[in-house]
């Protein structure tokens, strides 16, 4: 039952099908499939299927924001439907796309997890100047700094909030992680930034290790 889910869902994506993704998203919740199994194997393949087809000129923008719009009903779904930790805070983030990038599905996911695992987290949303950054960091008195990035044009500004960090000698106090399809641990090591995470789980557990560290 859930392959079918996990099928339908990724051809909604592709077709653009804004009411179908709805429609999925809900039934697959009610059907008892863990919500971020439902992200996993059915909405993300179905936009990375997508973010495929736009790379190799087999579709075009309208195509691009019609599948994006179907992802986004999706996301806002599935995202309310994961349970919320009603434990002690284990820690404060802030987390931002950076400037330039309109990119906010995988952040807002990320941020559904943190949460989710009892992080206090302050979502700056996208287009984020690295002085937002850090000023909000500094009011929410965040322990982390978590920024996400989807174009290969800007993840510079990654590389820029950790010199504006260093110059304000705010390094030591605010870890950093990035993330993002074009980021590496290869990069998140070039610029200095604390912590990279390859998805929502991976960034949960790096996030922990930065506290750990931190205490
Ligand atoms: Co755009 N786009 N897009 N797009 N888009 C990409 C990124 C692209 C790779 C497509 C392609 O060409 N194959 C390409 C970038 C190429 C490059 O940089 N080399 C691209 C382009 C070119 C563009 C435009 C320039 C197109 C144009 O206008 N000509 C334009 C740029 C606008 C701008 O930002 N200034 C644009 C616009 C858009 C839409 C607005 C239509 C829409 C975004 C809607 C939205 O986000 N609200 C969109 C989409 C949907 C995509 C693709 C198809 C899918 C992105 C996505 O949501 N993935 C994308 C192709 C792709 O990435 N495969 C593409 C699903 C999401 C769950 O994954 O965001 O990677 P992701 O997040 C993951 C991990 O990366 C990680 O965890 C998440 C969950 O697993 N993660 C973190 C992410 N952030 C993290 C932070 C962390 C930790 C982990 O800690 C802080």
């Amino acid at each position: 039952m859930s392959e079918k889910t996990f099928t339908e869902a990724i051809e909604a994506i592709v077709n653009g099908d804004v009411d179908k993704s709805t429609e999925l998203a809900k039934r697959g919740l009610e059907l008892g499939i863990d919500p971020l199994e439902l992200m996993t194997h059915g909405f993300i393949p179905g936009i990375n299927r997508v973010g495929d087809l736009f790379g190799s000129g087999k579709l075009f923008i309208p195509g691009l924001v019609k599948s994006a719009e179907a992802m986004e009903k999706a996301t806002a779904i599935i995202n309310a439907a994961i349970p919320q930790e009603q434990e002690t805070v284990s820690g404060k983030l802030v987390i931002g796309t950076v400037e330039g990038d309109m990119h906010d599905i995988g952040k807002t996911i990320v941020i559904s997890l943190f949460r989710a695992n009892g992080f206090d987290v302050l979502d700056l949303g996208r287009d984020v100047p690295i002085a937002r950054f850090i000023e909000e960091a500094e009011k929410f008195d965040a322990d982390i700094i978590g920024s996400s990035t989807l174009l290969t044009t800007t993840m510079g500004v990654q590389k820029e909030l950790e010199e504006e960090l260093k110059k304000a000698g705010l390094k030591p106090r605010f870890k950093t992680i990035v993330g993002g399809a074009p980021v590496t641990q290869r990069w998140a090591d070039r610029i200095g930034a604390d912590a990279f995470a390859q998805d929502a789980s991976d960034g949960v557990k790096k996030v922990k290790q930065l506290l750990d560290t931190a205490s």
